[in-house]
């Protein structure tokens, strides 16, 4: 179910009129207008019997996550970088807030707190990093707690932060996927710079603790990256179909203000340079035969790879 989060065309029509009124264009107000309606990122709601997830597009390419418990209809927050649209989306949902869950504290995840937390007081703060604004509740690895009746598990991943979270989500009795909030650790197709750790933390975090989790488990992640990532996986396996159908449905999907996400670690696994660290294919690409090796080489190409436009 997709829902326009942003403006309608007719909203964005009226707001292009109000602000030039009397211009004239070689393209017709109308024209115009659809070209900014598609540039708008639209909100998108999963929907399963006891847990839902709307994926809120916030600044540029980062997403926010409200994760609502259907039988209790409470409610939990990530990254809320922009917190009037968390407002806006529980008013909505008609749900009660409780929950701020911050994968770590880099500005565009959790400078929103504070602001949130002034909006609905008495909100909890979870946060793996003292550095984590308004943090009420730090948390470290296997450590879990309720929002509602769905149960969350923190994973400590440091590597893009010494004290990046992500938070696992699952319903007991539930026949439906969990899902988990990777923060800049896991994206789609790709995974977080290494600012303040290395490739052995990093293989530990994609192979060793989400990789393990159940292939079903749906991926929400930090950012709309997929597109780029793609771009970079298809530069180290040429040969693997699975990323150019990939890369097509992500392009197509971009182009209509719809996100890519959630994927899932099964999926991951089929496209994600980094997460098939130890696929000869990905090896090969830079002349290395250890897993770890392969990740820290791929992670130093990524971060001078150029997007090519096509
Ligand atoms: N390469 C990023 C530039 C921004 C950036 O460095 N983002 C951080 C997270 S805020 C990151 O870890 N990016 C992963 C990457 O570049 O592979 C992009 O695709 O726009
Ligand atoms: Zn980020």
């Amino acid at each position: 179910q997709v829902n326009t989060g942003g403006l309608s065309g007719k909203k964005t029509r009226a707001l292009l009129h109000n602000l030039l009124p009397d211009c004239h264009f070689r393209f017709s107000l109308w024209e115009l207008a659809a070209l900014l309606h598609t540039a708008v990122r639209k909100s998108y709601l999963v929907e399963q019997a006891n847990m839902r997830v709307e994926l809120l597009p916030a600044l540029t390419d980062n997403y926010m996550y409200l994760l609502i418990d259907v039988d209790s209809r409470e409610a939990a927050i990530v990254d809320p970088v922009e917190p009037i649209k968390v407002v806006e989306a529980v008013r909505k949902h008609g749900v009660k807030l409780t929950t701020i869950l911050t994968t770590h504290h880099h500005w565009d995840h959790a400078s929103g707190n504070e602001k949130m937390v002034k909006l609905m007081p008495g909100l909890r703060v979870y946060g793996g990093d003292d550095r984590v604004d308004a943090i009420t509740k730090k948390v470290s690895h296997s450590n879990t707690f309720k929002v509602g009746s769905l149960n969350v598990k923190c994973l400590l991943t440091p590597c893009h932060t010494t004290g990046h979270i992500c938070y696992y989500v699952t319903k007991e009795n539930s026949t439906e996927p969990p899902a988990v909030f990777t923060g800049d650790t896991l994206f789609v197709a790709g995974c977080g710079k290494f600012f303040e750790g290395t490739a052995e933390q990093m293989y530990k975090a994609l192979i060793e603790i989400l990789g393990r989790l159940p292939p079903e488990t749906r991926v929400y992640c930090g950012h709309e990256y997929t597109v780029s990532n793609l771009k970079f996986a298809r530069h180290v396996e040429p040969d693997n179909e699975v990323i150019q159908k990939k890369l097509a449905w992500a392009k197509e999907k971009c182009s209509n203000g719809e996100p890519t996400i959630p994927s899932t670690l099964a999926d991951e696994f089929t496209f994600n340079p980094f997460m098939r660290v130890k696929e000869t294919s990905v090896q090969e690409h830079v002349k290395q035969t250890d897993p770890i090796e392969t990740m820290r080489n791929l992670r130093k190409e990524k971060d001078g790879f150029r997007v090519p436009k096509e």
